[in-house]
């Protein structure tokens, strides 16, 4: 059995830890399609937090109370980077992060493609399952922003709006900041990256990760010719839902529809996916037991224990999610 997992960072990664558990107990193969909206170049360094975040999880190296970043992390270069004034001040690189961003970044400047770079950064971390970032190209998540704080400056859109990066937004200000839509710069020129479309061509299942619908899943069906793969493919797609209860467990999913105007419910992210048979992408939904009842026309709609407490609530979870289709 083959599944493909369409995932962002934290939420993803820990879905991705019950996806891992699952396919040792099936004998499946495992291919994750990871978000690159969230990267940035600091300090001269390329960093690739969803990526980052699904490699040191599933390799036993991340951090389990923040979710990003590694585990026994020293901030050395971060408070010599302050000492010199160095912005941004609002990110921060821990020293053991810093040495993957220096593998990865002397490796893309050497002419490598990002696909390329993380199968080698994986040797390290054997994660278990294929990691493929959604496309070799440039695709960032921008958010679009007015605010009565920030001095006018040339790159004002109209009216006084401007783009920052996601981060920006999401670090910096907590998403609490006028807040007008999100822009996945360099989506229309990028190209799913090598292994994408032939793993979901040859998928039996392709699962939709609990992770942020907006920020991290959005930005990946962004990319030109991976949704078509996806919903014109011959799998099953199935979609877990990030939100419980009207909540997202964690994270910014509830700031961001609220941009969208969509209501922050299972009922809510599921419609916004839409049904395969209706121009969307779902064939199938998981949803919490809370919110039994859900309806998402033309999707079937299944309610179960959907916190990711441990790997084996976590596999559980897959499991109705593959038994879905
Ligand atoms: P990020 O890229 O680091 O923001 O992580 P993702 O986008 O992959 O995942 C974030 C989403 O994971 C959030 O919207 C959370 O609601 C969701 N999430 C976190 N823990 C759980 C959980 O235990 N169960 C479910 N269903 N969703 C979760
Ligand atoms: N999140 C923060 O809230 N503050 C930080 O300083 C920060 C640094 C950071 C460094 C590397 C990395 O991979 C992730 C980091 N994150 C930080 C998390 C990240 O900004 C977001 O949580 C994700 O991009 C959302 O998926
Ligand atoms: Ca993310």
């Amino acid at each position: 059995m083959r599944i493909v997992v369409l995932t962002g960072g934290i939420g993803g990664a820990r879905f991705l830890l019950g996806v891992r558990a699952y396919a040792r107990e099936v004998g499946a193969e495992v291919t994750a399609v990871v978000n690159v909206g969230d990267d940035l170049y600091l300090h001269g360094l390329k960093v690739c937090p969803d990526l980052d975040s699904v490699m040191y999880t599933l390799g036993g190296g991340a951090d389990p109370e923040r979710g990003w970043g590694r585990a026994g992390e020293s901030w050395t270069v971060k408070e010599e980077l302050a000492g010199y004034g160095a912005e941004p001040t609002w990110f921060g690189l821990g020293d053991k992060d810093i040495a993957t961003h220096l593998v990865r970044t002397t490796m893309v400047s050497a002419g490598y493609p990002l696909s390329a770079v993380t199968e080698a950064l994986a040797t390290r971390w054997q994660p278990g399952v294929r990691l493929l970032p959604a496309t070799d190209d440039r695709l960032e998540t921008h958010v679009v922003v007015s605010g009565p704080n920030e001095p006018a400056s040339s790159a004002d859109l109209d009216g006084g709006q401007r783009a920052i990066h996601f981060q920006e937004w999401w670090v910096r200000y907590r998403g609490n900041v006028p807040t007008h839509r999100f822009v996945f710069v360099g989506a229309e020129t990028a190209k799913p990256a090598p292994g994408v479309a032939e793993a979901i061509a040859g998928a039996d299942v392709v699962l939709v990760a609990p992770s942020n619908p907006v920020v991290s899943v959005a930005p990946v069906l962004a990319v030109p010719g991976l949704r078509e793969a996806v919903v014109d493919g011959p799998a099953p797609v199935v979609g877990v839902s990030p939100v419980i209860g009207g909540a997202p467990v964690r994270g910014m999913a509830d700031r961001c529809l609220e941009v969208l105007g969509v209501e922050c419910s299972a009922a809510g992210v599921g419609g916004l996916y839409g049904a395969r048979s209706a121009g969307g992408l779902l064939d199938g939904w998981l949803v919490a037991e809370e919110d039994e009842g859900t309806v998402v026309p033309e999707v079937t709609v299944r309610a179960v224990p959907l916190r990711m407490t441990d790997e084996a609530a976590t596999a559980a979870m897959v499991r109705a999610a593959v038994e879905l289709t």
